[in-house]
């Protein structure tokens, strides 16, 4: 869109023909200091705005792995995306908050096809006053939305802050694959690396599924691993399932270790079928089912972790009442959508 400001004092019918002599057909006409023409303005970009729920451009190209480098300000994400894609991309520096928006680049590597999404990094919500940095935070919770497989980047020199488990919260909440890269691996002595690994195995033992890697995007070491990591994760997340295969693992799971009794009754379970990827989704159908402890469903989870190598993505069970598998909605993904709206909403209010 053309916009003319400062229209104000001025002829607007002769603003107007000046600027159709440069061949410009449309164009609006305001003045921000005082405030004239803005409601047009704002009709016009409402106007065009994409329909809510589309997801936009990442998603256009589905032989492209989409990957999103997240982390805190500061830790080397952008210096890791230009490291990748063998120039000066990005703008790279010491100053945290280098980065406002989320970038994407297509890159190819041994012959695939990758997306990359360099973000704005993500401060602890509390912070988050302005009104630049709020949209910075919405768009680096879109590219993990819109991603395939997150890095989650640490800096190896100031251990695992905060921010960098807020960060995290963000990706789990989005169901997405993960890989931990602990970047600035170059700068530490070796009580340094030590010190760091014993903080990091302690701190990331929440997520026992997500591998971690040692790098250092400015020297460019350790990628080779990175991307085997990365490959890893995006085959466990996309990974395709058949009905009978996973209630063949259902079965064995089930037969080899019971649900316990709670109350003189046990949770039965019947049936399973895959409910969708990214993350693997299994839909558990049985009865009793709002008894079955969490412990077994950790036990459910890691038996079919082992089974399916399912390393480096979240897994979700579900679990519905009833033996009739086709009975209620099916409809997965639209539950996940409805929740990652919510979610941006939230930090969008800064709640
Ligand atoms: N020693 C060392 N320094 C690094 C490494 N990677 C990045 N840096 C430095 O860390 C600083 C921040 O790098 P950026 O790439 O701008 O960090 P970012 O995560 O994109 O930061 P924001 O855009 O602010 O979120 C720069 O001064 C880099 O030179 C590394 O592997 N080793
Ligand atoms: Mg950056």
């Amino acid at each position: 869109m053309l916009l003319i400001n400062k229209i104000d004092g001025t002829n607007e019918d002769t603003v107007r023909s000046e600027f159709s002599r440069y061949g410009f057909s449309e164009m609006l006409t305001v003045s921000a200091a005082h405030r004239q023409g803005l409601d047009d303005l704002l009709d016009e970009v409402v106007e065009r705005l994409p329909e809510e729920g589309t997801t936009e451009t990442l998603d256009d190209d589905p032989g492209r792995m989409r990957i999103a480098f997240v982390g805190r300000p500061n830790v080397g994400k952008s210096t890791l995306v230009n490291r990748l894609l063998g120039e000066e991309r990005m703008i790279a520096s010491e100053v945290p908050g280098t980065t406002r928006d989320s970038i994407a680049v297509d890159m190819e590597r041994d012959g695939r096809e990758y997306r990359l999404i360099d973000t704005a990094g993500l401060r602890r919500k509390g912070r988050v006053d302005e009104v630049v940095e709020k949209f910075s935070v919405v768009k680096t919770l879109q590219a993990i939305e819109q991603c395939q497989v997150a890095v989650l980047m640490l800096d190896a020199t100031e251990g695992v802050t905060d921010q960098d488990a807020s960060v995290l919260g963000a990706v789990l909440d989005a169901g997405r694959a993960l890989v931990v890269a602990i970047n600035k691996w170059d700068g530490l002595t070796e009580y340094q690396r030590e010190q760091a690994e014993a903080l990091l195995s302690r701190k990331l033992s929440f997520v026992p599924w997500a591998e971690v890697v040692r790098i250092s995007a400015q020297h460019g070491s350790g990628l080779r691993e990175l991307f085997r990591a990365i490959h890893q994760a995006h085959a466990s997340a996309t990974m395709e399932f058949s009905t009978s295969e996973v209630n063949r693992a259902l079965e064995i799971a089930y037969e080899t270790n019971p649900p316990p009794a709670i109350r003189g009754h046990v949770s039965k379970l019947r049936y399973v079928h895959p409910g969708g990827s990214n993350p693997p989704t299994f839909i558990v159908h049985g009865t009793r089912l709002k008894d079955l402890p969490e412990s077994y469903k950790r036990y459910l989870e890691n038996f079919f972790r082992k089974r399916f190598k399912l390393v480096g993505t979240p897994v979700q069970f579900i679990f519905r009442e009833g033996t009739n598998p086709y009975e209620g909605k099916k409809n997965v993904l639209t539950e996940r959508q409805v929740k990652a709206k919510r979610r941006l909403m939230k930090h969008v209010r800064g709640k």
